[in-house]
């Protein structure tokens, strides 16, 4: 059943907008730690209808969580987490009203083409396609990266999840199949466009991650910690030449100081091969990113890395990697151009075939960006 705003509320909204997805490109983890990140926006977006209403009720339907069918209520002021998707919105109004930003309530529809769990920034999507929203519905005075860094406050001080600013960021401000190269210490960005000669492609492994659940917590306390250890603010103050004293402290942190280090300075290489156009470096560059989050950073699962083996083994991909938090979620590939449709297709068949997974498809360079399930 799909119900218009009209079917629900009983009249037409006045606000239409939305917001994208990612990908990551390059730069994982090294977003909570000051660090330099690539995403790309994808085709796929969170869209929202919505209407004001007089009084402080907020009335909210999904299309696409297990609510389905479902139109849930709160009381602006009386945002209480419930662990469900109402809690991104909750976020929102919470954080705004926080901000001394005034509100009423409003009745909203939410539509996502973003798959949920899949490494592709879902909840970043909704937050700020929510904000965007609200701040064309009350004129609120915000620019885009005001609008990103509520969305973080979002995840982090409301539905408490504690993560970087990459993914509000980029549904903010990065557009379609051009790489937004951001310094996420003082948020200063640069858009750098792919070079020619390149067909992206996204797998969704099928294995749904959860960023509220521990593990990226774990990482980003040990991430802390090893800055403690090491005498400094965030592990972006670190080099190269700082890792023979990164490796002497207890296991796992001297890996987990590796890997940022060595992340941040896969990006600024990265960055260099878009721009001249080097793609046999910038496959390099995956898979050593890749490695660098399966050994040092342990964020990985088995069906990602069965994912970039066979991306390795193809003589059509240029490099593969695990993008996103991690613990399941998608691989980012880099095909040669024009075989990216036929590449995405056999190796999802492979992984499907030898996983039991049911993996999905994304080009998100295509237009319409397909989506598809096998
Ligand atoms: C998730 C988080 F939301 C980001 O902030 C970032 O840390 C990413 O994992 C890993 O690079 O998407």
């Amino acid at each position: 059943m799909t119900s218009s705003f009209q079917d629900l509320y009983g009249h037409l909204p006045e606000t239409v907008v939305q917001a994208p997805g990612r990908v990551n490109l390059i730069g994982e983890h090294t977003d909570y730690n000051g660090g330099f990140v690539l995403p790309m926006a994808i085709p796929q977006q969170t869209h929202i209808e919505l209407r004001k209403r007089q009084d402080q009720r907020v009335r909210a339907f999904s299309l696409n969580t297990d609510h389905r069918g479902e139109i849930l209520e709160y009381e602006l002021g009386h945002e209480d987490r419930r662990k469900g998707w109402l809690d991104y919105l909750q976020g929102v109004t919470y954080v705004l009203r926080r901000a001394g930003h005034s509100l009423t309530g409003f009745e909203v529809r939410i539509t996502s083409e973003v798959p949920l769990g899949s490494g592709l920034s879902s909840s970043a999507s909704l937050d700020v396609s929510l904000l965007r929203a609200l701040r064309q519905a009350f004129s609120l005075p915000l620019d885009d990266v005001q609008i990103a860094l509520l969305g973080q406050q979002v995840e982090v001080d409301f539905v408490g999840a504690p993560v970087g600013v990459m993914d509000p960021m980029a549904a903010s401000i990065a557009g379609v199949g051009v790489a937004l190269f951001l310094d996420t210490r003082d948020l200063r960005f640069e858009r750098v466009p792919l070079p020619p000669g390149v067909d992206p492609i996204v797998i969704n492994s099928g294995v749904a991650h959860n960023h509220s659940a521990g593990d990226y917590r774990v990482r980003r306390a040990e991430c802390e910690r090893a800055a403690e250890l090491l005498g400094v603010k965030q592990l972006r103050d670190l080099t190269e030449a700082d890792l023979p004293r990164a490796e002497k402290l207890p296991d796992p942190l001297g890996r987990r100081v590796r890997h940022i280090v060595t992340e941040n300075a896969r990006v600024l290489a990265t960055v260099e091969a878009l721009r001249t156009g080097d793609l046999p470096k910038l496959g390099t560059l995956f898979y050593a990113s890749h490695d660098s989050q399966r050994l040092d950073y342990e964020v990985s699962v088995p069906e990602i890395d069965l994912l970039v083996d066979l991306g390795r083994a193809d003589p059509d991909v240029y490099g593969a990697r695990l993008t996103g938090g991690g613990f399941g979620g998608s691989v980012v590939m880099l095909a040669r151009e024009g075989t990216g449709v036929a590449v995405a297709a056999r190796i999802a068949k492979r992984y499907a075939d030898q996983s039991g997974q049911r993996p999905a498809i994304l080009l998100p360079q295509a237009s319409s960006g397909t989506l598809s399930s096998r």
